[in-house]
């Protein structure tokens, strides 16, 4: 078939199942899996519960890179039995330090034009590279890692056409603030974002990946560039040249919808507290006092990157009233950095350096001040998400993060009286020892599951009738931040569901999980865009654990209404959005003969016993996710048809 984009090109070379039409339920081949440590401990345990003694896919990488605090043994615990499953298992392991997961995949392991499914929204940074990466719930990379297909609908495939080139100062981060300022936190929901025209050949690999990054922002399935000369560059000096291969969408490719995107008219951005897509030039916001400022987190953590950032600082001091953190995206970074000398300007500057990992981007310490202002090179400001829920988070470019650093408060990194561009490197500092190998044979490998290693919370099948209260009223782009909320305190129990579910939705009513139990369950109703954020599975653990029956909103997250009905719970949204303003907090509803209502087709009819009215909902999955209902989620639904 002609006239395909890059996108449809690799998804067709991969299909399974299902037919190429937007919207359509399809199923592709997965080459690569990652996982990261605070989805991965749980996507381990789901691996070993599927029953599958090897991985099937060309390569499955484990990375530890969130949680690495270490303040109590649960975190240490988390890492031993991570890197004992994978010894086991055939999977490459990521020791602690050897950096962020999306930024070592970036160097060391990905492949243009193979597919990658990780634990993390944060995957698509691969596309970057040429590769059609999606972020996903930890049971469908277990499924994955087992050789199953991965089951997405088929998405629509936004063409955004660069021209120009950025001005000096102007970054690949300022892009992506400009994508999201157009499109917001939803404009990519069923879409994969693919860049083309002449300005992506003035990208190198470590921008484009801070675009496809940030996609996971717009709601994206995933966002893709091509692979070309400049990806062959990237390759080469990484050493892995025969890696490549050249991709790029047919001369005619049709798609569904086109975005212009000038990038010598770009200037530098930011993205206000508390979304990511309350976009603004730094000269709009204007200068406003800064206390903290962190660079860093797979979004922008690059070489190139940290090379700006420390010729900005070199010979100077940062602000008295600001404290900068600097956290390199990998070993190979950092290494490099401390070789050419880079960071020692940085350190000389003031520089608080911490070591290659997530940090302060999950809440693993550095929470700023009460009522601060942070400046952070990241890609998500949600509110409490930097660990102090009075702060405000503004995202912007590793430029504008490091000059404001000095100044002390947002300044646009264009007032600079000098120009500075970083060449691509000729060669990486390679080396890999910190990437543990496999046992060729497993079976002699002890899985080592200290006392923080709990089970996880196992569904039931489908009862006949749902009933319970209106728990919880929510408003639109709930994050999974606010669902199961993640930071220092809580990220060590990542394997631990009862525990967390202490604090589901907690930011937004601290005595739902007493209620939810107290009542045995019933249900979450919300606005639009629930579960934007990240692909933690926790967000769907914990309400299952609380007894959650239905979750009815006006619109879901791509990845979260995955997880949902991975966990067995019924994904539903209003079909007159009114209804949603007809319930209260305490009402009891009702869905009667809920597996007939399921079976006949798209509609649930629930009842509201406190207006004695009934209204509507859709429920927009396939025939497969409605058998995983069914059978109570992905685990036993595998089981049962294995
Ligand atoms: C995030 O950026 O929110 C995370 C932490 O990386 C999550 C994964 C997690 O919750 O463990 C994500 O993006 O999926
Ligand atoms: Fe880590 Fe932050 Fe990237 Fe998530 S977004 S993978 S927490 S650096």
């Amino acid at each position: 078939m002609s006239k395909q984009n890059l996108a449809q090109k690799i998804i067709a070379a991969h299909l399974v199942s299902g037919e190429m039409k937007a919207g359509e339920e399809i199923a592709i081949r997965i080459d690569q899996t990652l996982t990261q440590d605070s989805t991965g401990t749980m996507a381990y345990l789901e691996f070993e519960a599927i029953g599958i003694p090897r991985v099937k896919t060309k390569k499955s990488v484990a990375y530890i890179d969130h949680n690495m605090l270490q303040e109590g043994f649960e975190n240490a615990d988390d890492h031993k039995f991570i890197q004992t499953v994978t010894k086991k298992h055939g999977i490459y392991f990521s020791r602690p330090g050897n950096g962020i997961c999306h930024q070592v995949h970036l160097e060391r392991f990905g492949i243009p034009g193979q597919t990658l499914v990780g634990s993390d929204s944060h995957t698509p940074t691969g596309g970057g590279l040429g590769m059609l990466a999606i972020g996903a719930g930890g049971m469908d990379v277990a499924v994955a890692m087992g050789g199953g297909a991965y089951y997405i609908k088929m998405p629509k495939v936004v063409r955004v056409n660069l021209v120009g080139k950025l001005k000096s100062w102007v970054a690949a981060k300022d892009i992506i603030l400009e994508v999201l300022r157009i499109l917001t936190v939803k404009g990519g929901v069923g879409k994969v974002i693919e860049y083309a025209g002449e300005g992506i050949k003035t990208l190198s690999v470590p921008e484009r990946a801070t675009i496809t990054n940030m996609g996971a922002e717009l709601g994206a399935t995933t966002s893709i560039f091509p692979s070309d000369e400049i990806t062959l560059a990237f390759l080469k000096a990484q050493g892995r040249e025969d890696d490549y291969v050249e991709l790029k969408p047919d001369a005619d490719a049709e798609y569904d919808e086109e975005l212009t995107i000038d990038l010598s008219a770009l200037v530098p951005m930011a993205a206000k507290p508390h979304s990511p897509d309350a976009v603004e030039t730094v000269a709009d916001i204007g200068p406003i006092k800064v206390d903290q400022v962190a660079i860093g987190s797979c979004t922008n953590s690059s070489y190139m990157d940290m090379m700006k950032v420390a010729r900005i600082l070199k010979g100077k001091t940062i602000h008295e009233d600001v404290s900068l953190v600097i956290s390199p995206g990998s070993r190979q970074v950092l290494g490099m950095l401390s070789e050419n000398g880079a960071l020692a300007d940085m350190i000389a500057a003031g520089a608080r350096i911490l070591e290659s990992g997530c940090g302060p981007c999950i809440g693993m310490g550095q929470a700023p001040k009460t009522n601060a202002v942070s400046l952070r090179t990241f890609n998500r400001n949600f509110e409490g998400r930097s660990g102090t829920v009075s702060a405000g988070v503004y995202l912007v470019s590793p430029e504008t993060a490091a000059i404001s650093a000095l100044t002390g408060v947002l300044t646009d990194p264009r007032t600079l009286d000098y120009t500075y561009e970083v060449e691509m490197p000729e060669k990486f500092m390679v080396n890999d020892n910190m990437v543990a190998e496999p046992a060729p044979e497993g079976n002699h490998v002890e899985v080592v599951r200290g006392p923080n290693i709990k089970p996880f919370p196992v569904s039931k099948p489908l009862a006949h009738q749902l009933e319970g209260d209106a728990l919880i009223k929510v408003g639109d782009n709930i994050t999974t931040d606010h669902i199961m909320p993640s930071n220092a305190k809580l990220l060590p129990f990542r394997s631990n569901i009862p525990y967390l579910s202490e604090f589901c939705l907690a930011p937004c009513d601290p005595e739902f999980p007493r209620r939810a139990k107290e009542n045995g369950g019933g249900f979450i109703i919300g606005g639009s865009n629930y579960g934007q954020g990240s692909s933690r599975e926790h967000a769907a653990l914990a309400p299952l654990y609380l007894g959650i029956k239905a979750v009815i909103v006006k619109s879901f997250a791509r990845i979260h209404m995955a997880n949902l009905v991975n966990a067995g719970i019924l994904p539903l949204t209003f079909e007159n959005e009114a209804d949603y303003d007809e319930i209260s907090v305490g009402d009891t509803l009702e869905i009667a003969n809920v597996r007939e209502q399921l079976m006949a087709g798209d509609t649930i009819m629930v009842k509201n016993h406190a207006t004695g009215k009934e209204f509507a909902t859709k429920i927009a999955v396939s025939d497969r996710q409605k058998d995983m209902l069914f059978a109570g989620g992905l685990l036993n639904y595998t089981r049962e048809n294995n």
